[in-house]
């Protein structure tokens, strides 16, 4: 890869991931740096993680422990690495107050330092079940600000997705990859292991209008709605105008399908079923970030009826059913569900 920008285009390609973070507080006179500092944080736990992930098979890490966690998931060791990888780092600076992990049922408090105003919800590694069959997993963040001075409570972690300060994800796919949004611009940055670095390689990212492709679990179609079924059936039809059928891609590891689908368009779904009548995947560590993100690529999020990012989450690991993707890909499923 060549880290040098072309001199005659205004493009950052090549830029590194620290410097972009600490540019974002340039320009802001009244800046402290602590929002910053965090997101540099957040940095430094993609590179241990991604260490650890890609060292995985050989530092025989994988298998399971035998727990379970809250969400009934069994618990693997790379899991609680991770878990505990994020913790650790963000505790260091006091800039976080607390902590909220899809791995553990409630918050974990940080920081009770004045300078300690921010919140981070992670995911710290989705797709677990693809760990040991070397298919590519990854990490979600959002980080929020907690609005008073005191201690941080569960209350404070349950504020919609439009509140949001920065959400991102990393990607331990073919190389690692950390996407980031402060609600403008959508970045991503390719992991250098033989620097040690992350250089924005995907500047501004946009989902696409439209794209013939669709992610879900069709394993579930017994249990979806007619409706559900209906536009199933719909994208399949041969139509070359509409680009019909559309081709199918399911890793099912969030970050891979979502990933996959912000870089070139479709439609990532994981609705409400029979089974799983509020959907599977969490509001808080999954859903909310991705929304953000999506949104801010020009995509879209719906639960089918809703936004994502307006829903007032009411617990921790509340569930969610998440339509995410093009605008155009979204608004089909959405007349269908409609009807
Ligand atoms: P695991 O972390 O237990 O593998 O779950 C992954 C996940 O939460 C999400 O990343 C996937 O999109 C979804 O589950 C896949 O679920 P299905 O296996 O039911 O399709």
């Amino acid at each position: 890869m060549d880290y040098e920008p072309a001199s005659s285009t205004p493009s950052r390609v090549g830029l590194t991931l620290e410097t972009y973070i600490l540019e974002g507080m340039m320009g802001r006179p009244h800046a402290r740096g602590y929002f910053t500092s965090l997101l540099s944080q957040i940095a430094m736990c993609a590179k241990l993680i991604t260490a650890r992930v890609r060292r995985a098979g050989l530092a025989n890490v994988l298998g399971y422990t035998g727990d379970v966690n809250v969400t009934g998931d069994q618990v693997q060791k790379l899991d609680q690495e991770a878990n505990e990888t994020l913790f650790r780092v963000l505790g260091r600076r006091q800039h976080c107050a607390a902590g909220a992990s899809e791995e553990e049922e409630t918050i974990r408090l940080l920081s009770e330092s004045k300078n300690a105003e921010y919140l981070v919800v992670f995911d710290p590694l989705d797709g677990s079940s693809n760990i040991d069959v070397n298919i590519s997993i990854g990490t979600i963040f959002g980080v929020l600000k907690k609005d008073h001075p005191g201690q941080a409570r569960v209350e404070d972690f349950l504020k919609p997705g439009k509140q949001l300060l920065a959400a991102g994800y990393v990607i331990y796919g073919s190389s690692t990859m950390f996407v980031i949004t402060t609600g403008e611009a959508v970045h991503g940055f390719t992991y250098d292991p033989t620097v040690g670095e992350f250089f924005l390689s995907h500047e501004n990212i946009r989902v696409p209008e439209h794209y013939p492709s669709y992610s879900i679990n069709e394993g579930n179609a017994a249990l979806w709605s007619d409706a559900l079924k209906q536009w199933s059936a719909w994208i399949k039809e041969p139509d070359k105008p509409s680009g019909r059928p559309y081709t199918q891609r399911y890793v099912g590891t969030l970050v891979a399908d979502a990933h996959r689908t912000l870089l070139r368009g479709g439609i990532f779904a994981y609705p409400a079923d029979k089974k799983s009548p509020q959907g599977k995947l969490r509001l808080l560590y999954e859903a909310n970030p991705f929304a953000f993100i999506f949104e801010a690529a020009g995509g879209c999020a719906i639960t089918g009826a809703e936004r994502i990012l307006e829903l007032q989450p009411t617990e921790l690991h509340q569930r969610v059913p998440l339509i995410l993707g093009s605008k155009r890909n979204v608004a089909e499923l959405e007349r269908f569900l409609k009807q």
